[in-house]
């Protein structure tokens, strides 16, 4: 599957390229990762002129408090509009780690054959509440093609940070006398949403004193962040008043240092995740990567970055057998405190290849 030709047919507003799409972004074999780096640098702000246009919007809330049924009344509506939607569902790897508690999960209702909705699922590891990194990279690339893509994620704290990190509008989603996420917000332990939604407002007058408590404690933070209350279930309400305040924040936002921040940490998260904490300390730490990235081109996409940061630290991160003093760049060894950094684990020598080396294997 050839990376730059999907990138390219998304970056023309092909949707039929998306399912490929995603199936090489979510590929840990090293040649797809090759093929990934290429399908990224069609779709970069150099190659696009400018950010993907669509809007990335994280939807994150407790188990069970309405995310799914809530998004497919959105999807529904959007798809009338005339809009397209990409749904990046994570879920949590383990029961107990979440999920909708009694078994009455809902999965996201679509038409299958409508080229303009994309639904895809993936487990989220064991990072609980975390963001697999092919979330991260399929969000962006899908943001090329479709107008709105969505990130659903299970919990609030965490799982929230994460997706703020990608996300152009946090949207937080509870249900009804969710008194933890009232006090989390009040202590700070959850940052401040863009738009917060009470679903299951057909459940009665308890759904419309949540959204006043919660009201009033964004206003007591200083917030002015929307708070709406919905029910998601047909015939529905408050659907379109969401809608159309998601259309109100994506018209408001300025798209470009929101993404670069986000590209940054991304390639210097991933440069972490395949070097390992060694690794950033050969660019000065965490601050003097931070400081070469600045000194990038903004244009360029994350894997662009991260090889950047690979040519920054040239000791280290060479390919073993290549003048580099044997191990430097491959995850330190069993026993070493640093293995944990490595959630990989003991990868095959091609796959310990800098990932710059590799993408120019694949002829970009
Ligand atoms: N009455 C009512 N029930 C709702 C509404 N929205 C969701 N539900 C019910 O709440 C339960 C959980 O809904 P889901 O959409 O699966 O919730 P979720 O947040 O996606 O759950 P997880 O993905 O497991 O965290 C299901 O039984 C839904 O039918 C609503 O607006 N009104
Ligand atoms: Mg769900």
């Amino acid at each position: 599957m050839l990376g730059a030709d999907l990138g390219r047919r998304l970056r023309e507003g092909d949707l039929a390229a998306a399912p490929d799409t995603l199936n090489l972004l979510e590929s840990t074999a090293a040649p797809d990762r090759a093929q990934a780096a290429a399908l990224q640098h069609e779709l970069s702000p150099a190659a696009l002129g400018g950010e993907a246009p669509g809007h990335i919007v994280g939807v994150t809330g407790p188990p069970g408090s309405g995310k799914s049924t809530l998004l497919s009344a959105l999807v529904r509506r959007w798809r009338a509009r005339g809009s397209t939607a990409a749904v990046l569902a994570v879920d949590p790897s383990s029961r107990r780690s979440g999920g909708a508690l009694l078994g009455d999960r809902a999965r996201i209702d679509f038409d299958p054959a409508d080229r303009g909705v994309l639904i895809r699922s993936t487990a989220a590891g064991t990072r609980l509440g975390g963001l697999a990194p092919a979330t991260r990279a399929a969000a962006q690339a899908l943001a090329a093609a479709f107008d709105v893509v969505v990130i659903e994620t299970v919990g609030v704290g965490q799982a929230e940070t994460e997706v703020a990190e990608v996300a152009d509008t946090v949207v937080v989603v509870v249900q009804p006398a969710s008194g933890d996420v009232l006090q989390f917000l009040k202590s700070g332990i959850m940052e401040i949403p863009d738009l917060l939604v009470v679903t299951k407002a057909d459940l009665g007058p308890l759904a419309l004193r949540t959204r006043r408590d919660l009201g009033a404690a964004l206003r007591a933070l200083g917030s002015h962040s929307p708070v709406l209350a919905v029910s998601a279930l047909p015939p529905g309400e408050g659907i379109d008043e969401l809608i159309e305040a998601l259309r109100a924040r994506r018209a408001e936002l300025d798209l470009s240092p929101r993404r670069l921040r986000s590209r940054r940490a991304q390639a210097l998260s991933e440069y972490e995740r395949e070097h390992g904490a060694r690794g950033v300390r050969a660019l000065g730490g965490r601050r003097g990567a931070q400081e070469l990235l600045r000194g990038e081109d903004p244009g360029l996409e994350v894997p662009a970055l991260v090889a950047a940061l690979e040519r920054a630290a040239p000791g280290e991160c060479s390919p073993p057998g290549e003048g580099s003093p044997p191990g430097e760049c491959s995850p330190p060894g069993e026993g070493s405190p640093l293995r944990e950094r490595s959630p990989r684990g003991a990868r095959s020598p091609q796959q310990s290849r800098p990932i710059a080396a590799r993408a120019e294997e694949a002829g970009r």
